[in-house]
This record gives structure tokens, sequence and C-alpha cells, in this order.
């Protein structure tokens, strides 16, 4: 408990986005009073955005969750802690009898600390006997990992933050820092104006562009054939690090037939790039003796995602790119812990830091300091609860801090999903659209009212400390899964959540020097070797597979998984706004509802003028699943043939148009490339004329695989 009878100051990790702002917060009679940035934080360097500094009133918004709810008759009634939680003890233990632990499903909140998402898994794996654990990284850098692996071997950024102020060129690959990763797009412009050469690939024009020496816009879902035509254009002109190809890496000879291919012209075909400016990007590239790549989720969440990052490693690895000052590979982590909770073992097929559960010393391990016997085979990812509770065979899901029914795609197919369930428990700290569709909600707390750790989108460990209580009768997420394990008959014996980090610790060779007191106020970057230093730059040396060498992957451009015809003749693509965060539910309840009330759909002023739709209008959004209604905005940032929108607000349920189409290797949905049609709703033209197909799509189609 904090006592509240004094004003004090916590330093602090934001629990918004993966930059992993370091916060002075300034608690007043046990209320948030204001935030401001640490001035030593190593992510943010006394900068923060508009989120982590004023987005706090949410903690004491009326309609937090304050008592546990169990629903009786369809209606929602407050409970005991003691009801809520026999409720669910005992029904878990019923379906665990009659159906076996794999009809029992887990998911852990990238919102929440380390040590909650390792008592998560734990709770899964342990407690009930089932790897039926996934997170949000499923549906967001999944692909990063899967690829990164491969390539390189660990599953993490190869630089830091800091590689920025060292390169001669940033290539930025389907990202939009300045409104996703707001300081560090902050950082990128820094670095724009002092001279380092920015190159933007995105449909959109989004606002680095302007900062940045080159802007290429290809079509949605082509990114492998930009970064092929990029590799081409490399080698054909000699701008390779053959000395790093010969002594670092392998598999270089399948990719250099593979890329004969894709020459500029043909890449002009299949993105709309022109070629000159695919060759110029290239040189700038190439040339330069440093240069970083970043990417976000136009790489990931797109059905050749993960082959598409893999493609970025080989750039990296043909130009010498890697494990060298100003020369990172940067994906752009979305939550603040999203990289944490993976590396956590909130996975359905790895421990800590990516053992593998069929992994038998590391199975043992955990089997010997847990005292239980551990399942070998993996369990359902997200997407595939979903299709198991449908098919009957999954009865439950403990669902902590996720709001699948609003962010998760296909929001039919998951309603049904929910439906189907026996036992649906939400842990969270509002009532969403996901808790519509529980039985028990349990109240936790947020960010600012729990101790732990964060890792942020740098691999770096941070400290999260507590600056006031949760509120009213809510727990802390921490107390609530070590209480349910408790109760299940699994006792875990941590006091506190730093216990917890010391058996991550323990249990885990490369954070084995991880401590509260080490970490300090400006964290750890993994690994964290036994003495307690770390790893700001992977890859220096050796790359982390076997033989140490990196490996290149020859994956020729196949076409996404929709795309515009006759019927539905544009594309769609789904991304964030500054002001809001993900399902919203703590940005709508602070002022940022001022600047942003609502999710808007972008749409060029050719296509708006096709169609009669004016600025501001309603319109109707039709896709091959779903159908909703936005308001239009007007804006050249996009291309013709394009929309935007976000998914910030229930009312637009925007996942209602996305369909099932997902990353060949790791199931994340493809929410970048929806083909759909728009048409107005308010003033309603007499004759609505229909707009001909795209001519992207007609030659997109002559590249489907
Ligand atoms: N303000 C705010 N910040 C956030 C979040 C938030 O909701 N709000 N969410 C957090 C989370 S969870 C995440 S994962 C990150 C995500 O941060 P980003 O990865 O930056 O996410 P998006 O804006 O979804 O997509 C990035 C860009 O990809 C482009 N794009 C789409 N398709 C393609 C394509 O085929 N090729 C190319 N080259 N580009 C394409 C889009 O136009 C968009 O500009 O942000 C985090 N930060
Ligand atoms: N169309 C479309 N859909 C998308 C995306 C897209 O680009 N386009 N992006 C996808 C991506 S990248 C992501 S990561 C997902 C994110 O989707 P979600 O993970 O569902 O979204 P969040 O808003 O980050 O958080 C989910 C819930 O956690 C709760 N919460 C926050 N902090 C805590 C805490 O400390 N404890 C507990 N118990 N609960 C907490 C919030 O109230 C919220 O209900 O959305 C995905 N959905
Ligand atoms: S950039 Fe991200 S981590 Fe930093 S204050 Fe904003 S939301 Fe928080
Ligand atoms: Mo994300």
């Amino acid at each position: 408990m904090i006592n509240k009878n004094f004003d004090f100051t916590v330093t602090t990790t934001c629990g918004y986005c993966g930059v992993g702002c370091r916060l002075e917060a300034h608690a007043k009679q046990g209320r948030i009073a204001s935030i401001s940035p640490a001035l030593d934080g190593p992510a943010n360097e006394g900068h923060t955005c508009l989120k982590g500094r004023f987005a706090h009133q949410f903690t004491r918004a009326r309609d937090r969750l304050t008592s546990p709810l169990i629903r009786e008759g369809g209606q929602f009634r407050v409970a005991s802690w003691d009801e809520a939680l026999q409720r669910i003890v005992s029904e878990l233990s019923r379906i665990k009898s009659e159906h076996g632990p794999d009809a029992i499903a887990g998911l852990a909140s990238s919102r929440a600390t380390n040590e909650d998402c390792y008592a998560m898994a734990r709770l899964m794996r342990a407690a009930i006997g089932t790897n039926n654990i996934d997170n949000c990284s499923r549906v967001c850098h999944s692909p990063t990992s899967f690829a990164l692996r491969r390539s390189f071997g660990l599953s993490g950024a190869t630089g830091s933050f800091i590689d920025i102020d060292h390169a001669e060129v940033a290539l930025l690959l389907g990202v939009n820092p300045t409104q996703g990763h707001p300081v560090v797009g902050a950082r990128i412009k820094q670095a724009a104006l002092r001279g380092c050469k920015l190159i933007t690939i995105d449909p959109r024009r989004i606002e680095l562009a302007d900062y940045g020496v080159a802007h290429l816009s290809p079509r949605p879902g082509t990114n492998a054939a930009v970064v092929l035509g990029l590799c081409h254009v490399v080698r054909r002109d000699g701008l390779t690090d053959e000395q790093f190809i010969a002594g670092r890496t392998e598999g270089y000879d399948a990719l250099v037939q593979l890329l004969e291919r894709y020459d500029p012209s043909a890449v002009e075909e299949i993105t709309g790039i022109p070629a000159a400016d695919l060759e110029h990007a290239a040189h700038i590239y190439g040339e330069a003796q440093s240069g970083s790549l970043l990417w976000g989720l136009g790489v990931t969440e797109h059905k050749y995602g993960s082959e598409v990052v893999q493609l970025l490693c080989n750039l990296a690895l043909m130009t010498g790119k890697v494990g060298k000052p100003g020369s990172a590979l940067l994906p752009l982590r979305g939550q603040n812990n999203v990289q944490g909770s993976s590396d956590m073992g909130a996975l359905p097929d790895t421990y800590t830091a990516y053992r593998h559960v069929s992994d038998e010393e590391t199975a043992r391990s955990f089997e010997q300091a847990w005292g239980v016997s551990l399942s070998r085979e993996k369990g359902y990812t997200i997407a595939q609860m979903f299709d198991a509770a449908i098919a009957g065979d999954l009865k439950a899901m403990y669902i902590f801090g996720e709001d699948v029914a609003q962010t998760d795609p296909d929001t039919a197919h998951v309603t049904a999903a929910l439906e189907s369930l026996e036992l649906v428990v939400c842990q969270d700290i509002f009532e969403n659209e996901t808790t519509k569709y529980a039985d028990v909600i349990l109240p936790a707390s947020s960010f600012l009212e729990k101790s732990g750790t964060f890792t942020n989108a740098e691999r770096r460990f941070q400290v999260v400390e507590a600056a006031i209580d949760p509120p009213g009768g809510a727990k802390t997420d921490f107390e609530i899964l070590t209480t349910v394990s408790r109760m299940l008959g699994h006792e875990m014996g941590f006091q506190t959540p730093w216990d917890t980090l010391e058996e991550i610790a323990r249990l885990t060779p490369a954070y084995a020097g991880l401590s509260r007191e080490r970490l300090g106020r400006r964290g750890l970057q993994w690994p964290v070797r036994a003495d307690g230093s770390d790893s700001p730059t992977l890859y220096d040396t050796t790359f982390d597979r076997p033989g140490g060498r990196g490996q290149f992957a020859a994956l020729p451009y196949k076409a996404p998984g929709d795309a515009a015809d006759e019927e539905f003749p544009l594309v769609l693509v789904t991304g964030r706004v500054l002001q809001h965060y993900n399902a919203g539910t703590m940005t709508r309840r602070t002022h940022n509802i001022e600047l942003v009330d609502r999710d808007w759909l972008e749409i060029h002023p050719v296509d708006a003028a096709r169609l009669w739709i004016s600025e501001g209008d309603k319109v109707s959004v039709r896709s091959r699943v779903g159908h909703t209604e936005l308001h239009a905005r007007v804006t050249e940032r996009i291309e013709p043939g394009h929309v935007f929108t976000s998914f910030h607000f229930p009312e637009a349920r925007t996942n209602l148009l996305v369909g099932q189409s997902a990353d060949v290797n790791t199931s994340c949905p493809e929410y970048k490339v929806v083909a759909v049609d728009v048409r107005p709703l308010s003033e309603q033209p007499a004759f609505t004329p229909a707009l001909g197909p795209h001519k992207a799509s007609a030659r997109q189609a002559q590249w489907s695989a």
C-alpha cells in the first residue's frame, strides 16, 4: 500500500508503446498529479510524447473496474473476490477433469509486466497443465521474431535507438514512428536535420517522408518485390560488402540467382515504384558506410510478412550493415512490453528466451523448479484457439489484458468463438468489447499501479514502480494470477514481483545477471550475463546460429492474400494514430478524446471525387467478410486506390472488415491488405458510381503465386 498522506515522485517506465520512455510520476494524495520525462532515460533522453506525459486521467475514470463481476441471467453483478475466484477455479477444475488441460487456453497481456506475463505462462503450464498460452505479439511482430531467429539467431533488435544518431542512412519500411513511436520519431527527425539520409517506404506519405531524401510508395503487400529490387541494384552496381559475405554469411549464391528476376523495371510492374526511384534509394543505402533498417506492421501484418523480414536481413547482410554502431536492424516493437511477454515464454511453443517446449533439458529445468511434469507438445496460437473453440475442442479462455473482440481480425469469427466457450475470464482495467462475452471479470491494475519490469524494443529491461494503488477493490495482476494458481493447487512461492524476476534469472541463461539492483535507473539490454554485463549491440563478431554465420534467404515475391477487383475496388490499409492507443480503453478516457474523437477513413481526393464523397461524409465500407460505417477524411497523404483507417474506437468495428488471411509462418493477420467497396451514405447522390478495378489489382493478379 502506498501512503496517501505524502506527495511523492517515482521513476517508472511508460506503459503505452515499445519505446520505453522513463517517466517521473508525481503523485498527490494517492492520485497522479502529473508526469514528466526522466532526464536520464536511455530511450527518451528527457523527452516523452503526449500519451506518456498527459494520458493518465484514465487511472481515475469513473468506470474503472473496481470489483469483480459475475454473469448471472445474462447480466453482470458485483461479486466478492472470494466468490469470483471460487467460480473461476471450480469451473477450470471441472473443465480440466472432463475434457483435459488442453481444453483451456490463456492470453497474456503485453501491456503488463514481465513478472505478470511469466506468472501467467506458469499458471497455464504448471497449474493447468497446457501450453495453450499466447500473447498479442501473434498479431503484431511474431513475423519479426520468426525471421530474426532464422537469419541471425535471436528474437530482438540488433542494436539500440542510439544507432539512429550514428547512422549515415536510415531506411524505414512500413513503419510510421511519428505516430506509433513518437519519441523515436522525434529522434529520427533530429538525425535527419543533422544530415542522416532518410528513406521512407510506405503507401502513405507519412510525416517523416517530408524529412527524407527519398520516399517510395509501393502498393500494399508488395514489400518483398521492393526489397528484392533494392538487393538487385546493390549487387548489380557493386555496392556489396564481399568480405562480410564471404566471412560471416551463408546461402548467398541462391539469393544471387533469385535476384536476377528483380530488376527495377520488373519491380516497378509489381510495386508501382518508378525504377529510377528504386535505384536512387538503393544507391543511398548501399553507398553509405553505416545504415540502419527500421520496420513495423507495414511489413509484418501481411501474408508473407515473415519472409519480408528475412529479405530485409539479406539487405543488411549483403552490405555488412549489421552488428556495428549506426548499422542496426530495429523492428519498432509495439506495446510497452510485447518484447517482454514473448521473452518470458507467454507463447505456445517456447519457455523463456525462446527455448522450445520440446527441448528436454529446458523442460526438465522448469519441471524441477516448479515440481510438476510439463507438456512437450506446443499449444494453440490465438487464431487456433478461436478455431478450436468453434470446433468444440476448447472450452475455456482466461484473457488477461487483451481486447480480442475489438483488435483481432474477423470480429464475427472471434465473437462466435467467445460465445461457444463454457467459461470466459477477463482480467482488465475496464470493461471492453471482449468483457461482453465474459462469465467473470476481474478488476486489475494499470502500469501506474504496479511494480516489476518491462522490456522495450531495444531488448532493454527497465524497472516499473507503482506511483498509486489500484482503485477500489482492484488488485494487481500479479496478486490475482498468483492467487488463482495457488487455489488451483500450484503455489508459485512468490511474495513480490522481484522474487519472480529472481526466478526468471535463475532459470534463463540469457537473463542470468538480472536483478532489481542491477537494473538501476537505466536498465539492461539482454542477453544479461551472470556478471551483470549486457549487450547493446548483437552480432558484432558472430551470429547466434549454429556455425555462427548469418543466413541469406532466397524468397521470391508472392501476391498478397487479398486484392482489389470489380466488386471491391479499393485496398484498405489499417493502422494507428498518435492520440489513441490500440483498443483505446485508456486514451479514450483522457483529454486525447478532444483531439481525435473517431476513426476516420482517409481517402485520396481523386477517389473521393469519383465516389461523390466529401470531407466529413459518412461512408459505408464493405469487404468480403464484413461491413461498417466511417466518416471520410480527404487527403493526399494516401495514394489513389488505397484507403486507410485506424481501429481505436469500438463504434468503428474496423476488424469486422478484416478476414482470416495471415502470415504463412506465424499466423500474424494480414490487417494491411483488405479489398473494400466504399460508398457515400449521407446526401446520397441519385446514382452511386462504382469505382472500376484499380490498375494495381490487375498487375498484382499476374504475379499471383
Ligand atoms: N499512438 C499510438 N502508438 C502506438 C500504438 C497505437 O495504437 N497508437 N500501438 C502500438 C503497437 S501495438 C504497435 S505494433 C506499433 C505499430 O507501429 P507501426 O508499425 O508504425 O504501425 P502502423 O501505423 O499500423 O503501420 C505502419 C505503416 O505501415 C504502412 N503499410 C501498410 N501496408 C504496407 C505495405 O504493404 N508496405 C509498406 N512499405 N508499408 C505499409 C502503413 O501505411 C503505416 O503507415 O505502434 C505502437 N504505438
Ligand atoms: N485493424 C487492425 N487491427 C489491429 C492492428 C492493426 O494494425 N489493424 N494492430 C494489432 C496489434 S499490432 C496489436 S498489438 C493489437 C493490440 O490489441 P490489444 O492487445 O487488444 O489492445 P490494447 O489496447 O493494447 O490492450 C488490451 C487490453 O488491455 C487492457 N490493459 C491495459 N493495461 C493493462 C494492465 O496492466 N493489466 C490488465 N489486466 N489489463 C490492461 C486494456 O484496458 C485493454 O482492454 O491490435 C491489433 N489489431
Ligand atoms: S513514445 Fe511511447 S513510451 Fe514514450 S511516452 Fe510516448 S507512448 Fe510512452
Ligand atoms: Mo502491436
